[in-house]
């Protein structure tokens, strides 16, 4: 990888601003905020999966000389704060009262003088509990005489939460009902969990004098963090001012909202210190928002020669005792009905019905891009079945379907515009630097019996940047962002954005992009975010939409700002503004290029004594909000090549060749850092990771021990290829990338997995492919994941 000393005024590569802190240890995260007089949080957790509440006993715990405060669910029914809503219109326990629900779910929150004295005391809270049979597979979820976990709610009488579906049910039916082949296959995608560096936590800080409540969280949407706050609290939102400093990663892991924040605003208020509450990686991993649980069954109608004529998914999703997800209202499933994937076909249909588990709110946490992880990687493995059952090869049964650059704007058969795309260019770039008629070769010479490899090709499209107001929103919030632009006498800038960074590189990228429009050297320019009193509205970052969204408000404002501009250097050079022409950082006059003002000068003209003209406003700033007309579709083709020794089921992981077009790149070797983020989380999902319940309910993910986390070791030296399509719609060209290559990658493995074990006669087998599933599958004999059953 090549960088630049000195960095580019606009797009290109250069260092991340913010590393100058980050590689310094200088970082600021919630756990860094020390407050005078601040005291410390924990939480008690259920070790049932379901069981009634008999009693709490705190009288030990509210003894102890360092505890200033033992909260539990009836002290939060006093408050009318023992329920909270979810970003899903549901309802969830912020401390049991009744029963518990899941493994891990909150109970009771001591407040004490430190974090050692906060955790002892939890050890002196009694509790009695009369355990429940416990639900813990989904597809058991509706049986008749389930036990039924959610009798908190009017009406719930089992353990439905909705069903919903997306495309046309009868014309898929008819196609199907006339294909010359039919393939079907179930296909788990078992739940995950993001595990950031960073644990979930928060400082709250109420003021009883001002009445205002302060609030770092490491959340990633602190605007909308905010308003639920308003709503549940009743305070004004000026009252409230939520601060997500440096951020250790979020993936998703950090958008809901859980009850260990409302316990520290609560412990706050009734202690009147500041309380922190910062939870422990098996918290973590126990207790907040995992990701996927889908289990799918895909079936592919299809001509004999391979022409892909209709999809049709069933779906059960389990989300868990709490329906805790976070996706735009319209759409219970997330965007899971961009199923059709990158292929072109007669018709589509799913249906989806979402069930309530004795387990942890499930949703859509962890670079999902609000489901279509599950749906790109179900699509990708029915391309591969299909390819198995007609013996094709799946690179040319790919090539054959992909969709063709004339087809776009593409309106796909569930009701998508995909703005943008050249497919068949990208794959093509992929089997050529994978040198893929090569690896076949290769393959093809394979004594039988022995050490086996194979190739594993995927091809995606990802659809994000949430969205058009007019269809998408949260708890009625629309997905708009806005974004303020300011720039100094002295020709420094302030942009002010509502996105907020847990490692994107926000404060980089955002100054490229002023940078771009204003040339303004991207060193002069400060990125504002995570602070709300400091930051326009919007709604935060995930699914990819920071780019698509504030990146556009950013090049609007910026756009803005260049017009007032024109009108100062109009002033300034006493010509009329329609006479002036912009190159990158001056305003000239057409035909003398010597006759112009810098954006330096015309910044300290506005402020200064000059003369405007009628109706020019001085200074030099501009706000805006950004609506964008559409989503953004990036997309990708990647080829992996494993190794598999059939006599351990070992996996390596030779090679990964990923060709990524997210439009125009704005800092590509922050692109670059995304996709291989995305690519070792691919690995790691297809491979090791895995949070898996026993039939009592116990998590058996909840530690680093058994939830296994990639590492350099298992990962590839990368091979990056690009293309770039630009989005049509967007000011600058691009697209969102964040969660490209954990969409894209994961098929890829088990596809190369599935394609060595191919000689076995496995035609499937659920992820994570461990050795031990890997030598069972071979041995005829595989499992299913998501339980501790074989
Ligand atoms: N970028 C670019 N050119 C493009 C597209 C993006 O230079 N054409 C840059 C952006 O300017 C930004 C970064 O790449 O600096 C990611 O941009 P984008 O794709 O818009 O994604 P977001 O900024 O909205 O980040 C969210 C996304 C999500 S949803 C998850 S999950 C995920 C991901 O980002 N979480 C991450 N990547 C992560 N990376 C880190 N280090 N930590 C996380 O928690
Ligand atoms: Cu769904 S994980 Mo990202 O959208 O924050």
């Amino acid at each position: 990888m090549t960088t630049v000393e000195q960095p580019p005024i606009g797009f290109g590569r250069m260092h991340r601003k913010e590393d100058a802190r980050f590689v310094r240890g200088r970082g600021t995260y919630v756990d860094d905020v020390n407050l005078p007089g601040m005291l410390h949080g924990a939480v008690l957790r259920s070790p049932f999966a379901h069981a009634r509440i008999v009693s709490i006993d705190t009288a030990a715990a509210q003894a102890h000389p360092r505890v200033k405060a033992v909260i539990t669910g009836q002290t939060l029914d006093g408050l009318k704060l023992a329920w909270m809503p979810t970003l899903s219109q549901d309802t969830q326990a912020v401390l049991a009262t009744d029963k518990v629900r899941f493994q891990g779910q909150e109970v009771a929150f001591v407040v004490a003088e430190d974090r050692y004295a906060a955790r002892d005391a939890l050890e002196l809270i009694d509790v009695e509990y009369e355990p429940l049979p416990a639900v813990v597979d989904a597809r058991r979820a509706l049986d008749p005489g389930a036990p039924v976990i959610r009798d908190d709610k009017d009406g719930q009488t089992d353990n439905h939460i909705f069903d919903w579906g997306a495309g046309d049910e009868a014309a898929t039916d008819a196609v199907f009902a006339s294909a010359e082949v039919v393939v079907a296959q179930d296909v788990l995608y078992p739940r995950v969990h993001p595990a950031p560096l960073e644990t979930c936590g928060a400082v709250a800080d109420f003021d009883a004098v001002t009445g205002k409540l302060t609030m770092w969280c490491n959340t990633q949407a602190p605007h909308a963090h905010r308003t639920v706050y308003a709503l549940v609290a009743g305070l004004p939102e000026h009252k409230i001012r939520v601060i997500s400093p440096d951020v250790g990663g979020g993936f998703g892991n950090k958008v809901p909202i859980y009850p260990g924040y409302v316990c520290a605003v609560v412990g706050s208020i009734v202690t009147g210190k500041p309380v922190k509450w910062m939870e422990d990686r098996s918290e973590n991993l126990m207790s907040t928002g995992f990701a996927r649980d889908f289990h799918m069954r895909g079936e592919v109608a299809a001509t004999r020669d391979g022409k892909i004529r209709a999809l049709r998914v069933k779906v059960i999703a389990d989300h868990g005792a709490f329906n805790g997800t976070a996706q735009p209202t319209k759409f219970p499933a997330g965007f899971f009905h961009v199923f059709t994937g990158s292929y072109d076909m007669e018709a589509a249909h799913c249906a989806v019905t979402g069930v309530y588990t004795n387990k942890a709110p499930g949703g859509v946490a962890y670079a999902c891009s609000f489901r279509i992880t599950e749906a790109a990687y179900l699509v990708e493995r029915m391309v591969d079945v299909l390819a198995y059952e007609l013996e094709m090869d799946p690179a040319e049964l790919r090539m054959k379907n992909l969709l063709r650059p004339e087809q776009f704007p593409y309106p796909s058969p569930t009701g998508w515009e995909y703005d943008s795309g050249d497919y068949p260019r990208a794959l093509q770039l992929a089997l050529d630097m994978a040198g893929y008629a090569e690896l076949r070769a290769e393959q093809a010479a394979r004594p039988p019996g022995g050490p086996l490899m194979g190739i594993g090709i995927s091809f995606f499209t990802e659809a994000v940047g949430a969205g058009p107001r007019k269809h998408m929103d949260i708890l009625g919030l629309g997905m708009a962002d806005g974004a303020e632009l300011r720039v100094h006498p002295t020709g420094k800038a302030v942009l002010r954005i509502s996105v907020q960074s847990q490692g994107q590189g926000h404060e980089t990228t955002y100054a490229q992009i002023v940078a771009e429009e204003l040339g303004i050297p991207p060193d002069d320019v400060e990125v504002v975010h995570g602070d709300t009193d400091q930051t326009p509205f919007g709604l935060g970052t995930y699914g990819s939409r920071s780019t698509p969204v504030s990146g556009a408000a950013t090049a609007v404002v910026a756009r803005k700002v260049r017009e007032r501009a024109r009108q100062v250097a109009s002033a300034m050079l006493e010509v009329d503004p329609g006479d002036l022409e912009w190159e990158k950082g001056r305003w000239y006059v057409r035909g003398d290029q010597s006759q112009g003002r810098t954006i330096q000068e015309i910044a300290l003209a506005s402020h200064s004594s000059l003369e405007l003209p009628e109706g020019v406003e001085g200074h030099l700033d501009a706000t805006t909000v950004y609506n964008p007309p559409n989503l953004t579709f990036p997309f990708g083709a990647y080829v992996c090549v494993v190794d598999v020794d059939p006599g351990t089921g070992q996996v390596k992981v030779r090679r990964f060749v990923a060709v990524d077009d997210c439009g125009v790149r704005i800092n590509p070797m922050i692109v670059e850092g995304q996709v291989h983020g995305g690519l070792a989380d691919g690995i790691g999902m297809a491979l090791m990771e895995l949070i898996a319940f026993d039939e009592d309910g116990n998590c058996l993910g909840a530690s680093f021990m058994d939830y296994l986390l990639p590492t350099a070791m298992e990962c590839p030296s990368w091979e990056l290829g690009e293309t770039v399509t630009p989005s049509p719609h967007h000011p600058i060209g691009a697209k969102g990338v964040g969660e490209s290559a954990t969409v894209g990658s994961p098929a890829a493995v088990v596809n190369a997995v599935l394609d060595a074990l191919k000689p076995y006669g496995v035609r499937h087998a659920d992820m994570p492919l461990t050795p031990a599933h890997v030598w069972r599958a071979i041995q005829g004999r595989p499992i299913r994941t998501d339980l501790a059953i074989t």
